[in-house]
């Protein structure tokens, strides 16, 4: 297992009800991590507290950036910072202790012998609990839709909890990604597959916030549907 090197980058806005729980189980899982929160300017104080602990604990890091920009430039952002600094596996987590820390060995085991790691809740073992019925089955749609259109074995490439090498990151061109929502966990999907890269899927439970707001909305999902048919059709015209 590659944990010395390992950092875990969480995107954070309002999160300051989940910031310190979601650290302290990513160190019980795996001691030898660091953590990079990129934050958003959060009004709530999320960023202040996140300084705090950075103050305390040599592991962790915070970027700030000024305003709330998306979550694929929050993570591209923290990926290019966790590159500078030399980490050898990068991994996506969010804040509101939805992906269980407990995969994270699994998930680095697991990176020894494949490019990408999925914690996926759509492949045989996965799960999810607590999420409301009409979220379930967005998650459901735009999982079969991405598979069947983008012609994709990945049963969870909308999943936020994945481990990538650093030489997967430096394969794909990252200045040239442009979505904004959630559809940046497709596109990096897709960038690693047409990289010729293998993709692992980790069977986890995701665990529905118990503290905070969901901050997904209707122009994130309409940005998610546009990218991917257009993504698509790209893809039947190159065959
Ligand atoms: N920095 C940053 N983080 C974001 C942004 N949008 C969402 N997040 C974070 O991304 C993670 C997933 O968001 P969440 O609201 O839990 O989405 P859901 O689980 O799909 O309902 C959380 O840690 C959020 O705080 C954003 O625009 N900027
Ligand atoms: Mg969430």
């Amino acid at each position: 297992m590659e944990t010395a090197r390992a950092i875990v980058v969480i995107p954070t806005y309002n999160e300051a009800e989940n910031i310190a729980t979601v650290i302290s189980a990513v160190f019980a899982a795996v001691p030898t991590a660091s953590v990079l929160v990129v934050d958003d300017a959060s009004p709530d104080g999320t960023g202040r507290m996140a300084d705090e602990l950075a103050a305390g604990d040599p592991r962790v890091e915070v970027l700030h950036r000024t305003m709330r920009d998306g979550l694929g430039h929050a993570y591209l952002a923290g990926f290019t910072r966790a590159l500078e600094e030399g980490f050898e596996s990068i991994i996506e987590m969010d804040a509101d202790g939805s992906h269980p820390a407990s995969a994270l060995p699994a998930m680095l085991d697991s990176l020894a012998t494949h490019d990408l790691v999925i914690g996926s809740r759509w492949t045989p073992g996965g799960a999810v609990a607590n999420w409301p019925r009409h979220r379930e089955w967005l998650s459901r749609a735009a999982n079969t839709y991405a598979r069947l259109w983008l012609r994709i074995r990945v049963r969870d490439s909308t999943a936020g909890f994945r481990a990538f090498r650093a030489s997967t990151l430096r394969a794909i061109d990252l200045g040239h990604v442009e979505s904004r929502g959630y559809c940046f966990q497709i596109d990096m999907t897709l960038r690693v597959i047409d990289a010729g890269l293998s993709v692992a899927e980790v069977p986890i439970t995701f665990v529905d916030r118990v503290a905070g707001r969901s901050k997904m909305s209707g122009s994130i999902v309409v940005e998610a549907m546009l990218r991917v048919t257009g993504w698509g059709v790209r893809r039947l015209f190159r065959r």
